[in-house]
């Protein structure tokens, strides 16, 4: 059976061999044929059009590149991308977190390749900080800045829970108007008002097996703000003429949490005061310094300020205390 049935396509393909062009013209289907075969071959050329727009494209960008350098063709998109302050666009924020990475300026390794640890310095004049400190992005921590400020014995979870009372216009001024990071917690913690209603055990650590959290959030309403700095000042080794951010930024949780590693996208350095507990840090150079710069472990004591540019320098926390939250308080300075 298979025999005969060989034998007849090899006979068909015999006479279709030997069909002239009016055979073919000739044959009952050929205008459909010829339609078939014209629109397939109209697609391939598409195919052929798009792949040749996609190579002129390419070839495009690598002369770009390779005339004006990567940083700057990344620093163009990243200042497009960027004219906006993502920062104040709360909804975009952590969707475009990764794209700062993507498209982050290159740092200077100057900033980090003779650092190998942070040093811990008190009694600093204004003139000194700003010299080797504010501007230089060379993270340090003072040690005494905070001696008397009623933060220390005051500021806790209670505290803060007396403040961002549910319906207060503290709570309606962070929830409607600032940013709240709830971290790893963020299947639970919608708003800042859901921290304040965690039952009391696990706020304050009460079981052995309490559920870590950690939260952190911006501080942009005037009258609580006002409140706030009743409790603590100025750090005084800031420059004078540096201008104190209207924001405070507020972080607090429970040990084993902290903030993932990360590089902000905010306009200047910031001091962070250690008002409560104990919190790790580690800074890590940006990738193009890794071959010279080395990765920074420190822990920040209570009564504690560290100094650092979050735009130039990763960084993620982790509370260390025994059995204390962390609680901080920080702004960003000119
Ligand atoms: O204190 C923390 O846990 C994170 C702080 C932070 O990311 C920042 O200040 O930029
Ligand atoms: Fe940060």
């Amino acid at each position: 059976m298979s025999k005969e049935i060989n034998e007849k396509i090899q006979s068909i393909i015999k006479q279709c061999e030997s069909l002239s062009n009016d055979d073919i013209e000739s044959l009952p289907n050929y205008k459909k044929f010829k339609i078939f075969y014209s629109k397939k071959s109209h697609k391939t050329c598409d195919i052929y059009l798009l792949c040749a727009f996609i190579f002129g494209l390419l070839a495009v960008i690598t002369t770009s590149i390779s005339y004006i350098g990567i940083e700057h063709v990344l620093y163009y998109s990243y200042d497009k991308i960027f004219s906006i302050n993502i920062y104040h666009e709360e909804c975009l924020a952590p969707k475009l977190e990764t794209l700062i990475d993507i498209f982050r300026p290159t740092t200077s390794c100057d900033i980090c390749q003779h650092i190998d640890h942070i040093e811990r310095i008190s009694n600093i004049t204004r003139e000194e900080f700003e010299e080797k400190y504010a501007y230089t992005n060379h993270p340090v921590i003072i040690t005494d800045a905070m001696n008397d400020w009623l933060a220390l014995e005051n500021f806790n979870y209670e505290f803060f829970k007396r403040i961002y009372r549910t319906n207060s216009s503290a709570l309606r001024g962070v929830e409607d108007n600032c940013q709240f990071f709830p971290y790893k917690n963020k299947d639970e913690f919608e708003t800042l008002g859901d921290v304040f209603n965690m039952d009391f055990d696990r706020a304050h650590m009460i079981d052995d097996d309490y559920k870590p959290w950690y939260v952190g959030w911006s501080n942009c309403d005037y009258s609580t703000a006002y409140l706030l700095r009743q409790y603590y000042s100025r750090p005084y080794f800031l420059p004078e003429r540096s201008e104190s951010s209207k924001l405070d930024w507020i972080f607090m949780g429970t040990p084993g949490f902290g903030a993932h590693m990360h590089i902000d996208n905010v306009d200047l350095p910031s001091w962070q005061a250690q008002v409560r507990g104990r919190k790790q840090w580690t800074l890590r150079p940006a990738p193009e310094c890794f071959h010279i710069c080395k990765e920074l472990t420190f822990i920040v004591e209570p009564g504690e300020i560290i100094i650092l540019n979050t735009n130039v320098w990763y960084h993620k926390t982790s509370v260390v205390s025994e059995d204390e939250i962390s609680i901080t308080i920080g702004s960003e300075f000119d």
